[in-house]
């Protein structure tokens, strides 16, 4: 039967996305492949990162980190790689990235939506998460692979400091997202949130949902849909989960 497996941030952890996805006994060309975005930085090779998930034929919608080696990419594509490396400024991990990461991986990347519905789960996937106040059309597009949490005025906020942006969305959709591992695993009645940090040697993790089958709301019923697998080492320190980063 056609399954459809989501996975959380695989942060160029290309092993455990295959240790994950022969755990769900993935069937390419039957289930279908969703990743949550930030498939580059981090973890040890963002091409092979990203090989690995297009080999799977993977679906994937944008995170922070793949917008951010293709800003790179855009300038280097306009105006050579010399320009692009004196005017966008990246961090060590991201010019290893880009390092990594052939032209078709970034047009790969750069084709990525910020946001993809799965409407036979009423699903939303989304990088880090939507502002519950605004129509999904109208999200700041920012925001929608930024977001961490709602501030005290009601507005969305990339810290930690508030409310969870998914304690407070009311469905009807129900959201899937990854973004932050600092929370980690987020099972809030209508919002799922996977990245439970494997680049940081913790866990990668797939929610799996049969044909057709709605994300329970029940919290124990949603757990037995989870896979998880450990990652293979330790990759990269954690900071304190506030930044971009
Ligand atoms: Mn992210």
């Amino acid at each position: 039967m056609a399954r459809t497996i989501i996975v959380g941030d695989v942060h160029g952890c290309g092993d455990e996305l295959g240790d994950l996805l022969d755990a769900t006994r993935y069937a390419q060309g039957t289930d279908t492949l969703v990743l949550v975005g930030d498939l580059v930085a981090r973890g040890p090779d963002s091409g092979r990162a990203v090989r690995r998930a297009r080999d799977a034929g993977a679906r994937a919608v944008r995170g922070n980190h793949d917008e951010k080696v293709l800003v790179w990419w855009r300038a280097a594509s306009s105006h050579g790689r010399g320009v692009a490396d004196r005017k966008i400024k990246l961090s060590d991990r991201h010019k290893l990235a880009v390092t990594q990461l052939a032209d078709e991986d970034f047009r790969w990347l750069a084709a990525l939506p910020l946001h993809m519905r799965l409407p036979e789960h009423e699903t939303l996937v989304v990088h880090a998460g939507v502002d519950p106040r605004t129509p999904l059309e109208q999200q700041d597009p920012t925001m929608l692979m930024n977001i961490r949490s709602i501030d005290e005025h009601s507005r969305p906020t990339r810290t930690l400091d508030g409310t969870a942006w998914a304690k407070v969305w009311p469905g009807p959709e129900h959201v899937v997202f990854g973004h932050d591992a600092r929370r980690g695993l987020q099972l809030e009645p209508k919002a799922t949130g996977l990245d439970t940090g494997c680049c940081y040697g913790r866990e990668l993790t797939a929610i799996v949902l049969d044909a057709g089958e709605r994300i329970p709301t029940d919290v124990a019923a949603r757990a037995k849909r989870l896979v998880s697998v450990p990652a293979r080492a330790v990759h990269c320190p954690m900071g304190d989960g506030n930044g971009p980063e």
